[in-house]
């Protein structure tokens, strides 16, 4: 299907707004946000004294660019991401369009309150995407946009947003801002655009000089169309002058701390000096222009910059639309604290003005003393202009609107698992046979940071090709020279492949796991990469998981166990993120039909279940004996969902007496075989030694947790270990072995409060065969059984 180009410019459609009109709006809009903040600190009673904070600088920055968008640019059906620091600009744009009731604005970050930071899933006005964690905001449309095009080409959808990003220049110097562009298929996304609120500041500074210079030529030459809204209307008005253009010059030479400090003299004469000051005297050609201007406003002359002035704003937005099939970018010349006493003091991004200073800017506003949180008057043409832009945009609604869908997800498939296969193979070959049901492979799409074919996708690629907008001629394929893996890509693909990127892996999950919300369209995205890489982009995981994304992460292979591949590719911290992530599940199997039965379960649940979480499963390349799985036995599809089963289990021996001979062995995925070895030891030595198989030390965790606060507040609960463990065994001391961090599974001895020896990996990783790396680390089958012994006591 051919690239969407942006909807023909709509904007132009409509009557143009009155400059004056606008420009008293965004003084509204400037006044809200700030009183907004200076009411949630200062007179808003606080629980505590703690400051609540807020960026009245950041905020202010933006003011222009989110008036002339939202008053007269926004369409319909764009979907846009707002800087994390702009969060209350859109508020109070809300209140005003009618999209946010007035006692809102009265609670900022309080408790049940207005998020800090735009929250697509808690805040009540509609942010269509989280952001906070600078960087992820600015290019999380363009995945979207991605998403858009993949929906598009395999369900027909038809609608056509744009997709934006107002982002703050130095959330640019995140490197993930550059993975993506880097990424070869959003760069030619028409309907992308980015708006750079170009302030010059960061949080402690002012950015280095010739960034933004730099940073045009970068957006260049990854194909977009770079607008630059440099200077205001005033400003070009004195360049136009005789002997302007050395003004011109002068400014765009400066260095950003130079302009900075211009903007923060007070003085109109040292203005002037300073802009004429050359090394080898006065600029006399600047002496003359600038004559007369001290009695004029020289410090609103030097400050004029586009990105405050709506008409070049407007024009921007205007010639955006005329850009089809590649992303643009409008650069916007800001200040920060713009209209505000701190504007450009390179310390103001959590600087709050005083009493006096809200006091002064309120008379300035024209906001009668008592009506700090009123908007416009009824019938007043600012009133006049905000409702037309609210019924124009009718903003979408897309939090808590995950569209489910039953697509007839079996509880197992028709496999059989002989001989030894490893969980990552068998993932391989439950996505082989998911091929061949077509409602539920439509559904499926997956990803890969460069590592489809070693993490067992091959198989999958080969059946379902890999997706591109356009179609690409197949040179290996129609020359028919010999390759081992089909690469056909084209609009009907179904796998992503994605550069060496694991936050691209995390931010197209994210986009793509939330195309129900956005689109009405249910997919469930699998992402697959090595383990250990998790931790690259773990922080684009945690935005993509808040932003609600739901969508499936294989992590393989994983630990010590891939032997040979050594140190750094060796993981031992993802069982730690597994548990503590929040809204994903994370599962550890060993053997096949345990991924098979989880990876039906996940896919199920995030298509029909309004409550699914994203599903995390760690895997393994260790080829497994799968004779040593109890299949058949009652009630074990149930137990593998819920954490875990008993495996090797000697309560009905005659000689078996908890609190003398029995030890419970808890083990995870790879090292299940070690402790049954070890168990088997031991058993000659009359020391019973249950093995437990965990399926997810995450889902046993959390029941545990989640019972104890049930009961706390007198509610009946109970949790899987309960189950595992019967009474009589609750105090036999316990073993528990991990191919990672021992910390993952060692909270079990706290359950019920048994004495517990914790094996694991705490050490990074090293080449070495398997076993001499078990022996070494200590979760081989010797060191199980002296840990046994010294459990027992
Ligand atoms: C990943 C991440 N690192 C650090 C921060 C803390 N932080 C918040 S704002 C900011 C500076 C942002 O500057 P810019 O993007 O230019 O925003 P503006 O000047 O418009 O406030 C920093 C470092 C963050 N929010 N996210
Ligand atoms: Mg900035």
């Amino acid at each position: 299907m051919p690239l969407p180009s942006v909807s023909p410019a709509t904007m132009e459609a409509r009557p143009e707004v009155d400059l004056d009109v606008l420009d008293r709006i965004q003084q509204r809009i400037l006044w809200l946000s700030t009183y907004m903040i200076h009411y949630a600190n200062h007179i808003r009673p606080s629980p505590d004294a703690l400051k609540v904070g807020g960026h009245q600088a950041s905020c202010a920055s933006s003011v222009s660019i989110l008036t002339a968008y939202y008053l007269a640019a926004a369409d319909a059906d764009d979907l846009i991401s707002i800087k994390p620091h702009a969060a209350p600009v859109y508020h109070a744009i809300q209140y005003l369009l009618g999209n946010l009731a007035q006692e809102k604005l009265l609670q900022l970050r309080a408790f049940g309150g207005l998020q800090a930071y735009p929250s697509r899933l808690k805040d009540p006005d509609f942010f269509q995407f989280s952001t906070g964690s600078v960087g992820f905001g600015a290019v999380m449309p363009d995945f979207m946009s991605l998403a858009q095009h993949y929906v598009a080409d395999h369900f027909g959808y038809a609608r056509r947003h744009r997709f934006l990003a107002l982002m703050g220049d130095a959330e640019l110097d995140e490197g993930n801002v550059w993975e993506a562009l880097g990424e070869d298929s959003l760069q030619r996304l028409g309907g992308v655009i980015w708006i750079v609120d170009l302030n010059r500041q960061s949080l402690d500074r002012v950015v280095p000089s010739g960034r933004a210079q730099k940073l045009q030529a970068l957006l260049r030459s990854f194909g977009f169309h770079v607008i630059e809204v440099k200077y205001g209307s005033r400003l070009e008005e004195m360049f136009a002058r005789p002997g302007g253009e050395r003004l011109r010059e002068r400014i765009d030479r400066m260095p950003n701390d130079e302009y900075q400090a211009l903007l923060r003299m007070r003085s109109p004469e040292q203005i002037v000096d300073q802009l004429c000051r050359l090394p080898e005297g006065r600029d006399a050609v600047l002496a003359t222009l600038l004559q007369g201007e001290t009695e004029r406003d020289i410090h609103g002359l030097i400050s004029d910059l586009g990105g405050h002035d709506l008409k070049k704003l407007l024009d921007a937005f205007r010639e955006a639309n005329r850009i089809t099939g590649r992303p643009v970018a409008i650069v916007a010349y800001t200040v920060k604290g713009w209209g505000l006493p701190i504007a450009g003091d390179p310390a103001n991004h959590s600087r709050l003005l005083t009493a006096e200073q809200i006091d002064e800017l309120r008379i300035r506003c024209g906001i009668p003393q008592g009506a700090e949180f009123d908007a416009f008057p009824p019938g007043s043409a600012e009133e006049r202009a905000c409702a037309d832009a609210a019924r124009r945009l009718q903003l979408q609604r897309t939090a808590g609107r995950r569209t489910l869908t039953q697509a007839g997800i079996p509880e197992t498939l028709p496999l059989e698992y002989r001989g030894d296969i490893s969980t990552q193979q068998a993932l391989g070959n439950v996505l082989s046979e998911l091929a061949r049901l077509p409602e539920v492979r439509r559904r499926l799409v997956t990803a890969s940071p460069d590592v489809a074919v070693s993490t067992s996708l091959g198989g999958w690629i080969q059946k379902v090709g890999v997706y591109s907008p356009e179609d690409r001629i197949d040179y290996f394929g129609e020359r028919a020279v010999p390759v081992a893996l089909k690469w056909k890509q084209g609009p009907s693909g179904q796998h992503v492949e994605l550069g060496i990127s694991e936050n691209n892996l995390f931010l197209m999950l994210g986009a793509l796991g939330v195309s129900a919300d956005l689109f009405g369209v249910p997919l469930v995205p699998i992402g697959t990469l090595y383990d250990t890489f998790i931790s690259r982009g773990l922080d684009a995981l945690h935005y993509a998981i808040y932003n609600g994304g739901k969508f499936i992460v294989i992590g393989t292979p994983s630990g010590i166990s891939l032997g040979p591949e050594g140190g750094l590719h060796q993981s031992l911290m993802p069982p730690s993120f597994g548990i503590e992530s929040p809204s994903i599940a994370y599962y550890e199997p060993c053997f096949a039909r345990e991924v098979e039965w989880i990876l039906l379960e996940g896919i199920r649940r995030i298509l029909e279940d309004p409550e699914a979480e994203s599903l995390f499963l760690r895997l393994s390349t260790v080829p497994q004996a799968q004779d040593l799985f109890p299949i058949g036995r009652t009630g074990l599809r149930r137990d593998v969902l819920r954490g875990g089963y008993r495996l090797l289990d000697y309560s009905s021996r005659a000689q078996y007496r908890p609190g003398e001979n029995v030890v419970n062995i808890f083990t995870c995925g790879p090292t299940i075989p070690q402790a049954v070895q070890a168990s088997e030891d031991l058993a000659g030595d009359e020391l019973f030694a249950n093995v437990i198989a965990v399926t997810s030390p995450d889902l046993l965790h959390r029941q545990w947790v989640h019972a104890a606060r049930e009961r706390m507040n007198g509610r009946d609960a109970t949790h899987h270990m309960e189950q595992l463990i019967p009474e009589d065994e609750r105090r036999c001391p316990i073993v528990t072995v991990m191919d990672g961090h021992p910390h993952a599974l060692s909270f079990l001895g706290s359950v019920f409060g048994a004495k517990t020896v914790a094996l694991g990996v705490d050490r990074y990783g090293q080449s070495g065969a398997r076993q001499e790396l078990y022996r070494h680390y200590q979760i081989d089958v010797v060191s199980i059984v002296k840990a046994a012994i010294e459990a027992a006591g």
